[in-house]
């Protein structure tokens, strides 16, 4: 065996010289690094020292162990760099797979969204409600929750508690302060007044022992006046029929020691302008009255617009909803009530005096306007 030591400024230099001398099948027993000597050495870079040796006998091996160690290293090496490689790319093709997946689910969840917001805007078009009303309510509603299949029952929860707010309270008859309390009982034609007033004053007097009296300005009709006769006589309340605005005042000093003295009037054909203003007339003779703009479930939406800015000359008045029996939808409370502002207070369901009244139930009519069944009297 022939063992050398070489000194170079670097380990390239160091292997030159160990093969120019040695041979390709040199091995390498040791490098290390040493300083030049004296004390510039310090100064300067260090040197290489490589020990070689080579053997005749071992030559091919040694030069396999040599050449194989190189290899394994640049394997070792080589394969370590691509191994990282692939890590990252693994890496990469995860983070892609996740945002695949989380972008599937993102959409799945708008879907789900638009989906169960386009089932609930339809069920409240089919309801009747006026789109602005509707578009109002469920931006209202996609701002309050995020919606999905599973929380659909809280989508439909957040609808109801917004027209349940929009509807308000019911106002009920017997809060009257003031005594007498004049009630006038106001509306298109046919729309159901007599009717209800009768039906009112019916529960009025025979259920809650009030003292009432009626008054009719309603002289149009022959039939009229015999209408609300045949109630008062039935019901042992007296009737007075003016024919002149202004004999409102007498009537009303007359019946000063009543409860409740209930005002009938001639159905006005809401487009006809004087009509409404000797309405108007009649209404000012009396201090704090009580309206109730009577509107029919049965009249088209448009109509009912034009309704209630014919008689917007009224600056308060309460709301009752009648013919629910003849009408399949119940959406016009919901839109008058948000076109008015004014208090719902009674809901009329049939022809039958005094049965057929009801103050507005909230949650009926909200449980209706989302779909589901109007409990008790029709739809
Ligand atoms: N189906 C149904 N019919 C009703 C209801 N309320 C009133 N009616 C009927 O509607 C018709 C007109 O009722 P009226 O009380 O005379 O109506 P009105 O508003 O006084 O009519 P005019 O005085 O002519 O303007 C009558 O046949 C009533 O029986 C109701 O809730 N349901
Ligand atoms: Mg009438």
């Amino acid at each position: 065996m022939k063992v050398k030591r070489y000194i170079a400024t670097d380990v390239s230099e160091a292997m030159i010289k160990v093969k120019n001398e040695l041979g390709r099948d040199a091995v390498i027993l040791h490098t290390r690094k040493i300083k030049k000597p004296g004390i510039m050495g310090f100064l300067k870079k260090p040197l290489v020292e490589v020990i070689a040796a080579v053997d005749s006998s071992y030559s091919s091996n040694s030069n396999k162990v040599f050449k194989d160690n190189t290899l394994n290293s640049n394997i070792l090496f080589k394969n370590d760099s691509e191994n990282i490689q692939n890590i990252h790319s693994q890496i990469d093709s995860i983070k892609s797979m996740l945002n695949t997946v989380l972008n599937k689910i993102n959409n799945e969840d708008k879907s789900d969204t638009s989906n169960i917001l386009n089932k609930y805007e339809k069920i409240l078009l089919e309801n009747n409600i006026a789109k602005p009303i509707v578009d109002k309510i469920l931006t209202i509603v996609s701002r309050q929750i995020s919606i999905s299949d599973e929380n659909e029952q809280s989508l439909k929860n957040a609808i109801k508690v917004i027209v349940k707010d929009y509807l308000g309270k019911p106002y009920s008859i017997e809060n009257a302060a003031d005594k007498p309390k004049v009630i006038f009982f106001v509306g298109p034609t046919g729309v159901g007044k007599t009717t209800t007033l009768a039906k009112l004053g019916a529960k009025l007097s025979v259920m809650n022992n009030k003292s009432v009296a009626f008054i009719t300005s309603d002289t149009y009709r022959i039939a009229a006046v015999d209408q609300l006769k045949t109630y008062s006589e039935i019901l042992s309340v007296p009737l007075t029929v003016i024919y002149e605005p202004h004999e409102i005042r007498e009537a009303i000093t007359k019946y000063n020691d009543k409860d409740y003295i209930l005002v009938d009037t001639a159905g006005r054909n809401h487009k006809d302008k004087e009509l409404l203003t000797e309405l108007k007339s009649l209404i000012s003779y009396t201090n704090s009255p009580e309206i109730f703009l009577l509107i029919s479930l049965t009249t088209g939406y448009k109509d009912i617009i034009s309704i209630v800015n014919s008689y917007d000359f009224l600056r308060d008045y309460k709301l009752i909803f009648t013919k629910l029996d003849e009408a399949s939808l119940i959406g016009n409370i919901l839109n008058v009530k948000v076109l008015t502002s004014k208090p719902l207070s009674y809901i009329t369901t049939g022809q039958s005096v005094p049965d057929d009244i009801e103050i507005a139930n909230i949650d009926k009519i909200v449980n209706c306007i989302v779909g589901e069944e109007y409990e008790g009297s029709s739809l």
